[in-house]
């Protein structure tokens, strides 16, 4: 698997095309979030990419440009010996990403020491200054103080400002239900161009102020 990840890799290298990687916590929703951005058509669109590698898509972002989208295993604490080889693969294609992004379960009740997990393991994985763009997922999950669901992303804005403090760059996303991926894809552009410096995780972890803090 390492050695046909590694051939995938100087294809795309050769082809130019930059890439983004999706890390995560199990359960996140990182597969979730690989659905809703490559959209149903990819299988019969992309079938290169889809036969040789089933865990990297060919997507159009909403500017029109094409990246190459990686979905990797979850992070987990302590990770069985015998997944590690496994997972190497997984790791070098983070390597080869230009920028990850970091999908968190906001509604989990360990979010917060999930999300620092996955960012001590990046470190460990000498990745620690991959750019990282923060998407915190299933907001819709979320309830309002009166116990009402959330109708939309811009009241949850408003309702739960207290959520983003320490993670000020983080986005609020539904990869189920669709909500605030322009505004993801938008970032994954802004960071791709340079337009946008997006925190590492050697930074991550040395805000004073920062998840689970
Ligand atoms: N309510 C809700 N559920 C979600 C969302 N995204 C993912 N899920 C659910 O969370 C579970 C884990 O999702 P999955 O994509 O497999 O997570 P992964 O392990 O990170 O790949 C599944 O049951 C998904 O249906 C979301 O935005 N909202
Ligand atoms: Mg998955």
């Amino acid at each position: 698997m390492r050695r046909q990840r590694a051939l995938y890799r100087r294809r795309r290298a050769r082809a130019g095309v930059p890439v983004v990687a999706l890390v995560g916590y199990t359960n996140a929703g990182k597969s979730t979030l690989m659905r809703a951005l490559s959209g149903a058509d990819v299988f019969t669109e992309d079938k290169l990419f889809a036969t040789l590698d089933p865990l990297t898509r060919r997507i159009k972002l909403t500017d029109g440009r094409t990246v190459l989208l990686s979905d990797t295993v979850g992070f987990i604490q302590k990770l069985p010996a015998q997944l590690v080889a496994a997972f190497r693969a997984t790791l070098e294609e983070l390597s080869a990403a230009d920028v990850l992004v970091h999908v968190v379960d906001i509604t989990h009740p360990d979010a917060a020491q999930q999300a620092e997990t996955v960012l001590e393991t990046l470190r460990d994985l000498d990745l620690s200054e991959k750019p990282v763009i923060t998407a915190l997922n299933k907001v819709d999950l979320l309830a309002r103080h009166d116990g009402d669901a959330i109708h939309g992303l811009e009241e949850l804005r408003e309702q739960s400002e207290s959520l983003s403090r320490g993670r000020p760059d983080a986005l609020f996303i539904s990869a189920q239900n669709g909500w605030g991926l322009d505004e993801l894809q938008q970032r994954i552009a802004a960071v791709l161009d340079g337009e946008i410096v997006a925190p590492t995780p050697s930074r991550w972890l040395a805000r004073e102020n920062r998840p689970g803090r």
